[in-house]
């Protein structure tokens, strides 16, 4: 035996260029040109090939280190003889291409396929909190040649994955997850979504969705959907097709409370306190009254539902690229100005695209404020596998009757859609009810 110092070969013109991935650990056999590590540029990335077959010793990289031709990268435990025998390290001129290995995905249809079975597992790519807003470039999914390659040769689209892995890397268990979730019947990629209108496919009974020449009818421009309109639109879709959603709608008196509000902000200078702090606090005493709406169904059995006992808050925040939904967590434990702050900074983050998928997964519960735009009511889609969402729209001072006169009071407008698989009408009406009543006297909050 004898060890062998692999380096990196000549690489053109990269140069200094990071280590996104470490493919071999010590211990390993590996075969001559086998994948040791990935590398990555500004405009591509590759993967760097052993030189000589063997079993890894000494790693001599990491993770997030930089590397340019002949660093070295392990000691390798070679045969003697292919040892002496061996020629200079081979030249890698095989850039992975930059552009997603997936074939061109077709405008993406609203078609309906997803079957209205039982409730689909966790999925990978699934609830909004999941979706990942900024990829490193515009429309490339972040992958390494080798996952590239595993999802060409599963059909998977990689621009339809979230990654789990730094900055929002697509890993092996994201593709395998994706296929599972698949085979399940719980997901469709856009492909097939966009397919089965065509083939006639769709629900039982339905229409296929119409395939129109737009263009005979006048001027047409295609725009490509952002990123996250991708990734959401088949969460929503299958949210919205397998949930039995109901919406209750409910005015809340919010006159003291936004004076109150009004009257704090005054008072101090920073943070200001947002109606959307307090609608966090009381949604949570509320949930806190009713658990069923802080809760998931077994998506195992399909028959039980899991209450939790933490209450992780999503709030729908509007960007530029899309929707997404950043998760206050612990709510319960945070005041009204610790919620101010954090949601103010979450949903500035999300406008910059910088959100980690950690920041938008574990919800239990989630509202939908559109209170700064306008509006009366909606009907909000369930961000599954939650059980029920707020809606939230502009309050406006309206005529009330109070037993003898009209008098002018702030009502706000709330919508609460529900599943009615796990809750039924009236614990939703109750549900409501509570949550007015604590927005109409902040105070009961504490009890
Ligand atoms: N009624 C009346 N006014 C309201 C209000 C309400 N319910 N909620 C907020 N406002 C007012 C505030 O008083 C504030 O006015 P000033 O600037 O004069 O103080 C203004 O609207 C902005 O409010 P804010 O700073 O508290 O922000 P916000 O809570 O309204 O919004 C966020 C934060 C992240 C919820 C919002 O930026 C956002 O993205 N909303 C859109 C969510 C969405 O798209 N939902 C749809 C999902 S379904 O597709």
């Amino acid at each position: 035996m004898a060890a062998v110092e692999v380096k990196v070969p000549d690489i053109g013109d990269f140069k200094d260029v990071e280590v996104i991935e470490v493919l071999v650990k010590p211990g390993d056999a590996v075969t001559k040109d086998q994948s040791l590590i990935t590398v990555e540029s500004d405009k591509a990335s590759m993967e760097i090939p052993s030189s000589h077959a063997g079993v890894v010793g000494l790693m001599r990289v990491k993770l997030g280190d930089k590397v340019s031709q002949g660093s070295p990268l392990l000691l390798l435990e070679t045969e003697a003889e292919a040892a002496a025998a061996a020629a200079p390290a081979p030249a890698v001129n095989e850039a992975a291409p930059a552009a997603p290995a997936a074939p061109p995905v077709n405008e993406a249809a609203a078609a309906a396929t997803t079957p209205a079975a039982p409730p689909a597992k966790p999925l990978p790519t699934a609830a909004l909190p999941q979706l990942e807003p900024a990829p490193p470039r515009a429309g490339v999914p972040h992958a390494s040649p080798a996952i590239r390659k595993l999802a060409r040769e599963l059909g998977v689209p990689l621009d339809e994955l979230a990654g789990s892995g730094p900055k929002g890397r697509i890993m092996q268990d994201d593709v395998r997850a994706f296929v599972k979730a698949v085979m399940a019947g719980g997901v469709q990629t856009r492909a097939q979504a966009a397919r089965a209108p065509a083939g006639g496919g769709g629900l039982p009974g339905l229409l296929p969705w119409p395939q129109v020449d737009f263009a005979k009818f006048g001027p047409i421009e295609r725009v490509e959907m952002s990123r996250i309109k991708k990734l959401s639109g088949p969460n929503l879709h299958r949210n919205w097709v397998t949930i039995p959603h109901v919406t209750n709608h409910e005015d809340a008196d919010i006159t003291e409370l936004e004076a109150f509000r009004v009257q704090l902000n005054n008072e101090k200078n920073a943070p200001k306190l947002t109606m959307l702090a307090f609608l966090i606090k009381a949604c949570v005493a509320t949930l806190q009254k009713f658990p069923d709406f802080n809760s998931s169904i077994d998506a195992s059995s399909g028959d039980a539902i899991v209450r939790k006992h933490y209450w992780h808050i999503g709030f729908a925040a509007d960007t530029p690229n899309g929707l997404v939904v950043p998760v206050v967590r612990n709510a319960d434990q945070k005041g009204i100005y610790e919620l101010a702050t954090e949601t103010a900074a979450l949903a500035a983050k999300a406008r910059d695209g910088k959100l980690a998928p950690a920041d938008m997964q574990g919800g239990t519960f989630s509202i939908s404020s559109l209170g700064g735009i306008g509006g009366t009511y909606f009907t909000p889609i369930i961000n599954a596998p939650e059980v029920a969402i707020l809606g939230v729209c502009r309050a406006t001072l309206k005529p009330v009757w109070d037993g003898k006169a009209f008098v002018p009071r702030l009502l706000l407008p709330l919508s609460l859609s529900w599943d009615h698989r796990v809750v039924d009408g009236a614990s939703a009406a109750r549900f409501n009810a509570y949550l007015a009543a604590l927005l109409a006297d902040f105070r009961r909050v504490l009890l």
